[in-house]
C-alpha cells in the first residue's frame, strides 16, 4: 500500500464517526483531504445530512465549497462536535506536531473548540518524542522584526541544539505567508525537546509569537493506518 492509500484508509475510518447533524472541524493537509472528500461523497449519497463544516484553512474551505459541503465558522459555532485532521508527528500520549502545511493557527483554534478531535495518520508519523525526528517544529510569528523573534526562539532551545529557519515559499527566498498574513519560523532540534508543556509556555511568552505547532493534550482519538491494518486508539 502506498503512503497515500494508508492516509485514505485512516481518513475513511475517521469519517465513520461522523453523524448527520454534526458541526465538523475540517482539517488541512494530504490526509485530511481524503476525509473531506469522503464527507462530501456521503453527503451527496444522502448517507449524511445537515452537516456544517468549519474549515481550518483557505485551502480546505475551497475544497469543501467544491464538494458542496455547507460551511460556517467559529463565530457562529463556538463548539464543534467533531474535528478530523492529520498530523506531522504523534507521540505515545497523543501529543502532536502539526503545521508543516502552514495552517496550524486556524487548526489549533478549530480543534481546540472540538468536543472530539480525531487525528488520522499513516504509521510513518508515529514518534517516541516530538521534535526529535529532525523535522520542523513550526511557529507562526508576526512579520514585524521576524529575525528578532527567530533569534529569540533559537536561543530558547540552545540546549536542544535548535536552529530556527524562516519558512520560504517553495524555491524562492520570499517568506511563506500564512492564511492569517503571518510568517512561519521552523525550529529544528538536534535533541528532543524534553518537557513539552514548558517548551510551549516559553514559546508563547515571546511577544511576536502567534502560535506554535505542538498540539498538547488536544487529540481524543488516534487512527493509524499501517501495513498490518488500521488501529483506533482512544486517549
Ligand atoms: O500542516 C498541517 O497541520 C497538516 O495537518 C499536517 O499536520 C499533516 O499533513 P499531511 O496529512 O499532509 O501529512
Amino acid at each position: 500500500l502506498t503512503q497515500d492509500e494508508l492516509k485514505k484508509i485512516a481518513a475513511y475510518k475517521a469519517v465513520d464517526y461522523v453523524e448527520s447533524g454534526m458541526v465538523l472541524g475540517l482539517g488541512t493537509g494530504s490526509t485530511a483531504k481524503h476525509a473531506v472528500n469522503r464527507i462530501g461523497e456521503l453527503l451527496h449519497q444522502g448517507k449524511l445530512k445537515n452537516i456544517v463544516g468549519i474549515p481550518t484553512s483557505k485551502m480546505t474551505h475551497e475544497q469543501a465549497v467544491s464538494l458542496g459541503i455547507p460551511l460556517s465558522d467559529l463565530d457562529s459555532h463556538p463548539v464543534v462536535d467533531l474535528g478530523i485532521d492529520g498530523a506531522d508527528e504523534v507521540d505515545p500520549y497523543l501529543n502532536l506536531v502539526k503545521g508543516r502545511g502552514g495552517s496550524l493557527l486556524r487548526e489549533k483554534m478549530v480543534e481546540g473548540a472540538c468536543k472530539k478531535f480525531i487525528v488520522i495518520v499513516d504509521e510513518s508519523k508515529l514518534v517516541k518524542h516530538l521534535g526529535g525526528s529532525g523535522l520542523a517544529m513550526p511557529v507562526e510569528i508576526v512579520p514585524f522584526c521576524w529575525k528578532f523573534t527567530a533569534e529569540r526562539l533559537q536561543k530558547l532551545f540552545d540546549n536542544s541544539g535548535c536552529v530556527a529557519k524562516l519558512r520560504t515559499f517553495g524555491e524562492t527566498d520570499k517568506p511563506f505567508v500564512t492564511d492569517n498574513g503571518n510568517y512561519i519560523v521552523d525550529l529544528y532540534f538536534k535533541r528532543d525537546i524534553g518537557d513539552l508543556k514548558a517548551a510551549s509556555d516559553a514559546i508563547l511568552q515571546l511577544a511576536g509569537v502567534v502560535e506554535h505547532g505542538m498540539f498538547l493534550d488536544m487529540a481524543t482519538t488516534l487512527i493509524v493506518a499501517g501495513e498490518l491494518g488500521v488501529t483506533v486508539k482512544q486517549k
